[in-house]
């Protein structure tokens, strides 16, 4: 028997933004028919959705493909770190759904609400139900701004000073803040959840610091990142290079370190010490910049005959077809796969689950295979960035023929001004499975 839970703070927030930036929904199915039917059924119209979707559309019949998104806007996601860096306004992040999806495939505005997997069938929200042949769930994760009592009030409080660079709706206020910061401490913090982009916390730190250098505020703030993980990056190649950068600009870190509580009048910060549980500290902040904790989409968790324990899709890490039901597919940060979660790793996926999903509607065996390859643009201030890339193993799998683990204007203006149109205009469109095939080239063909 599948639970009904819900508690999706994130969306509701996501349809305000959608209300401020006056887009609306057009184009897209009724949601008066009850039942409908298809061969492929996408859940969610994100970066692993849409690509996906992009792929099979021309593959198959039209209308044989359903994308189910209650969103009437997409966005790039990854932007929202130059966002509160104020180098982008939250509107060049956003484009209407209906502009993005591929126009051969049906986009049902609604959600998935409970899923009959033994039946091939989804329940929605608004009552309907779709049946596949096929199923792929790309959903995302959840953020969970309303588990730390306070954050809610303070985010929407403009003199607070906290901000956060996830949510559309918070970005902008990440550079307000910054910009009337006078003195005293600017704190950040990475939660004791998964996170989608496990840089991106590290990035606000350092584009921070570097505005406040630049703008001469530097020598009256503490600048302190706080995360709940025991190191700064899993990668080690890299850490090693952060913890000396965060010593190089008096970056003060703290490891196991996980904010509990916000006391917006007396602008202070409660984090509890995760080795020492029954402990908490006070610390005061001028500026609070706050990952939320995450954790995947209620009506997943709720799924629990497809789900994991700990709530997310229950995939073969190599294979990403679902360990039960071998006619659903995962991709994305709603999966459980071992890796870090980032926009680059769906890209690279997206290529494996096409070529599987091929293989099993042909009644054959999936046989393409995901390293966990993933990359994470550690902007380290205005001009600079760190190129993580990795797979399954923790082991660096860089793309370009030079340490990526040092500083470089190349990687900033890469991510700053090439990867949004890489995004819009390859990963979108199907185009773009990652840069394994640009790695080869690099590495005279010795690159794996
Ligand atoms: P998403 O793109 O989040 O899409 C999920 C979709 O599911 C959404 O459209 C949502 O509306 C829909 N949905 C949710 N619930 C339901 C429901 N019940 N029914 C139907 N649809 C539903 N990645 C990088 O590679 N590089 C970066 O530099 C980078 N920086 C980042 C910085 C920030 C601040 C953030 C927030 C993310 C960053 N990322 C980065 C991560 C990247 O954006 C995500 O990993 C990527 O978008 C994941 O794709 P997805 O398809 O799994 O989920
Ligand atoms: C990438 O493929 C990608 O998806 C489009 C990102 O998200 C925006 C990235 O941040 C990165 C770094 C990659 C990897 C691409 C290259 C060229 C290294």
């Amino acid at each position: 028997m599948l639970k009904h839970g819900r508690v999706c703070f994130s969306k509701s927030r996501y349809q305000s933004v959608d209300q401020i930036l006056g887009f609306h929904s057009r184009n897209y199915s009724s949601n008066n028919v009850s039942r409908k039917s298809c061969e492929l059924l996408v859940l969610g119209g994100g970066a692993g959705g849409c690509s996906i979707a992009a792929k099979f559309v021309p593959k198959l019949d039209k209308n044989a493909v359903i994308i189910l998104d209650p969103s009437d806007v997409h966005y790039y996601q990854p932007m929202l770190t130059m966002v509160g860096a104020g180098v982008k306004k939250v509107k060049d992040c956003a484009r209407p759904m209906s502009k993005v999806l591929p126009s051969g495939a049906r986009w049902v505005k609604d959600s998935v609400y409970e899923f009959e997997p033994e039946n091939n069938t989804i329940h929605t929200k608004l009552g309907a139900s779709i049946s596949y042949n096929y199923l792929l769930v790309a959903l995302g994760l959840q953020l969970r701004f309303d588990l730390i009592p306070g954050l809610e009030e303070a985010l929407t409080d403009p003199e607070s000073g906290v901000c956060s660079n996830y949510s559309p709706l918070y970005a902008e206020k990440t550079f307000s803040v910054l910009q009337k910061f006078k003195e005293g401490n600017a704190v950040f913090t990475f939660p004791n959840t998964p996170v989608k982009c496990a840089g991106a916390p590290q990035k606000a730190c350092y584009l921070s610091e570097d505005y406040l250098c630049r703008n001469g505020k530097r020598n009256k703030a503490n600048i302190m990142y706080k995360t709940s993980l025991p190191v700064i990056f899993s990668v080690k190649h890299y850490a090693e290079e952060l913890v000396k950068l965060c010593k190089r600009r008096d970056i003060d870190v703290s490891y196991r370190q996980e904010l509990v509580k916000i006391n917006k009048d007396k602008k202070e910060a409660i984090f509890k010490l995760l080795d020492e549980p029954e402990k908490v500290i006070e610390v005061p902040y001028s500026m609070l910049h706050v990952t939320p904790p995450m954790s995947s989409p209620s009506e997943l968790q709720n799924a629990t005959s497809i789900v994991d324990s700990t709530g997310y899709l229950n995939v073969n890490k190599n294979t990403l077809q679902h360990q039960i039901y071998s006619n659903i597919f995962g991709i994305g940060d709603c999966t459980n796969l071992p890796t870090s979660k980032t926009a680059a790793a769906v890209a690279a996926q997206g290529k494996v689950v096409c070529n599987n999903l091929l293989s099993v509607m042909r009644g054959e065996k999936p046989r393409a295979e995901y390293n966990g390859y993933t990359s994470c643009p550690l902007v380290t201030g205005y001009g600079s960035c760190i190129l993580a890339e990795f797979d399954y193993g923790l082991k660096p799998l860089e793309t370009f023929p030079i340490d990526q683990s040092k500083e470089s204007a190349l990687m900033y203006y890469l991510k700053k001004d090439f990867m949004p149109s890489l995004y819009w205009f390859g990963m979108l469109k199907g185009r773009w499975n990652g840069p394994q095939v640009f790695r080869k080239i690099f590495h005279l063909g010795f690159g794996k």
